[in-house]
């Protein structure tokens, strides 16, 4: 069984030149999972349950979890030294790190601490969400949003840890998609999902249907025909909302399906997040041979002009994405258009 430390440093001597920086970077991220997935295990008994008193960026109140895990994987990151700068769900700033150590990191994280918080005491799967991108900006000197700025494309790794049944860490360097299962009784991440692959087809399709009279015509289109009854093509296609992104794409990863968080006349660019929700996701999706778009064009063109603006989300297996985007085409024509 090989470990995550032991596959990312043999996956560094694939990369010529490669100075191990990026292995530590992806490292720190590992230790900070490892704390944050520590006090998920036990939050019925830890003070981690609740409301922390604050309120993020999104206008959300806080949970004290999610405080507890912003705090350690900024801190993890910052004593890393590989990463200049952060963009987290729980800060409206940028975090740039003042120090002259980090200041000569060579890259930058986008992340969701923790996705789906407040599902934690009904006891639901949750998640963390991140993606590494290089910096444009000069070394030695402080990042700025500008590094962060980046589509997707730009992306030099993507990662989700589940924190479901078992704790699972999936991630892409952008050659593949491999998962690891973390054995609690050695602190170790284990490889238990080698080359991840989902289907091209799935017979799930995942989205909250109590926003139906808000959606987008095409949406609604998509879904009259998923319920349609049609046995060559498996329909109608079985629902699945878990209500935590994580959860609901990683299933997806496994079995194939589509999740969709749609625009609707309410937020016409929907409730997810482009840099640190669905851009991650995107990549670990497309390089699993999946496909992830606004119902229009791919995610991973988007350029981004703000670190915590929002987009529709279309992800899952190609095929199904694919009809999606059709009646979108045919019904919605724009992003925002709804009748
Ligand atoms: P809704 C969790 O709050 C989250 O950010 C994602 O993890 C999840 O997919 C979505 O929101 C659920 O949103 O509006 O269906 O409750």
């Amino acid at each position: 069984m090989k470990t995550l430390v032991e596959f990312i440093n043999d996956k560094q001597v694939e990369y010529p030149g490669a100075t191990g920086e990026f292995t530590r970077l992806l490292n720190d991220i590992t230790i900070a999972a490892k704390i944050v997935n520590r006090e998920i295990r036990i939050a019925g008994l830890a003070d981690i349950n609740g409301l922390h008193g604050t309120t993020n960026i999104q206008g959300e109140e806080q949970k004290k979890l999610d405080v507890f895990a912003n705090t350690h994987f900024i801190e993890a990151l910052k004593h890393g030294g590989q990463c200049a700068a952060i963009a987290s769900e729980e800060n409206e700033d940028l975090i740039i790190f003042g120090n002259p150590y980090s200041q000569k990191g060579k890259y930058v994280v986008a992340m969701d601490p923790v996705d789906g918080s407040s599902n934690i005491e009904v006891n639901i799967p949750i998640g963390t969400i991140f993606s590494v991108f290089k910096r444009i900006t000069k070394e030695g000197r402080p990042a700025t949003v500008d590094d962060l700025l980046q589509p997707g494309r730009e992306m030099v790794a993507a990662g989700y840890v589940l924190y479901g049944s078992s704790t699972t860490m999936v991630y892409t360097t952008g050659n593949g998609v491999n998962g690891f299962t973390y054995d609690p009784s050695v602190g170790l991440f284990f490889l238990s999902h080698p080359d991840m692959k989902l289907p091209d087809e799935g017979n799930t399709y995942s989205i909250n249907e109590a926003n139906y009279n808000y959606f987008p015509e095409g949406v609604k289109r998509f879904l009259n025909y998923c319920q349609e009854d049609d046995k060559p093509t498996h329909r109608p296609y079985s629902t699945r909302y878990v209500g935590s992104l994580v959860a609901d794409v990683h299933r997806n990863m496994m079995r194939g399906g589509i999740f969709i968080y749609p625009g609707n006349q309410k937020n016409p660019m929907g409730k997810l997040r482009l840099l640190y929700e669905c851009a991650p996701m995107a990549f670990i999706i497309e390089q699993a041979g999946g496909k992830a778009s606004d119902g229009f064009k791919p995610i991973l063109d988007i350029e981004p002009y703000d670190i915590h603006q929002r987009t529709p989300l279309f992800i899952g297996s190609r095929h199904m994405v694919e009809k999606a985007e059709e009646f979108m085409k045919e019904y919605s024509r724009e992003l925002a258009d709804f009748r």
